[in-house]
C-alpha cells in the first residue's frame, strides 16, 4: 500500500497536557455547559475555561486511531464538579482508551439500559471504554485534570443522547470527598 501520510512525533508536557507542536484546540467554557450540569449554570462575565481538548491530526477514519489530550480545570457547580459533557460514540461499538497523566478525577461510564461504572482516572491510570459505554470525566480536585485519550478513527461523537437522558449518577463534592449520588434528572 501506499501510506497516506508521513509518520509524525507531538512532545506532550506530562504535568500540563500542552503538546509542542501545538495542535487544534477546543474549548468548552461554563456558558457553554449550559443544561449539563443538575443545577442552572450561572456564567457571570468571567466566564471561566471548564475544559481544552487538543487535537492530533489524524483522519477520523477506522483505519486509523483518533488522539487528543484533555486539560479538565478544577471547579464546581453547585455541588457538582467541573465535567466533560460526556457522549457515546455514534459509532457505538468504537472503543477507547484513556491514560490519566496528570490531577485527580473520576470517569464516569453508562450503558443505554442504565448500567454504570465510575473508575479513578489518576496519573498511570489506563482505562478501557469498551463499545457501547457511555463516558464523562470529573475533575474532583484542586490541580486541572489531564489525560490522553485514543480511540477508532471512524467513531464519531454522539451527544444528544447524554444531553437528553443524563448519566445515571453525578459525582458531588461531599462532606468528606466526592460522592457518586444518583442523578435525579437521569431519565432512561
Ligand atoms: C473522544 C474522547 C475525549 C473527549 C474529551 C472531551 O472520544 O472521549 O477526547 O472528547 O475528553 O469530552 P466530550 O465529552 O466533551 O467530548
Ligand atoms: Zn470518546
Amino acid at each position: 500500500m501506499i501510506p497516506a501520510f508521513d509518520p509524525f512525533t507531538t512532545q506532550m508536557n506530562l504535568a500540563t497536557g500542552l503538546l509542542d507542536p501545538e495542535r487544534e484546540t477546543t474549548r468548552q467554557h461554563l456558558s457553554d455547559m449550559q443544561g449539563w450540569y443538575a443545577e442552572t449554570v450561572d456564567a457571570d462575565d468571567s466566564d471561566p475555561l471548564v475544559y481544552r481538548v487538543l487535537h492530533m491530526p489524524v483522519p477520523e477514519e477506522n483505519s486509523e486511531i483518533q488522539c487528543s489530550t484533555t486539560v479538565l480545570e478544577p471547579g464546581a457547580v453547585g455541588r457538582e464538579y467541573f465535567m466533560t459533557r460526556g457522549h457515546f460514540h455514534e459509532v457505538r461499538d468504537r472503543s477507547e482508551v484513556y491514560i490519566g497523566l496528570a490531577g485527580e478525577g473520576r470517569l464516569v461510564l453508562a450503558t443505554e439500559d442504565g448500567r454504570h461504572v465510575v473508575e479513578p482516572l489518576v496519573p498511570g491510570a489506563v482505562c478501557y471504554i469498551p463499545g457501547g459505554w457511555a463516558h464523562r470525566t470529573v475533575n474532583v480536585g484542586d490541580e486541572p485534570l489531564v489525560f490522553f485519550a485514543a480511540f477508532v478513527g471512524d467513531a464519531g461523537h454522539d451527544y444528544g443522547t447524554i444531553e437528553k437522558q443524563g448519566f445515571p449518577v453525578l459525582v458531588v463534592a461531599g462532606d468528606d470527598g466526592p460522592e457518586v449520588v444518583p442523578n435525579p434528572g437521569y431519565d432512561t
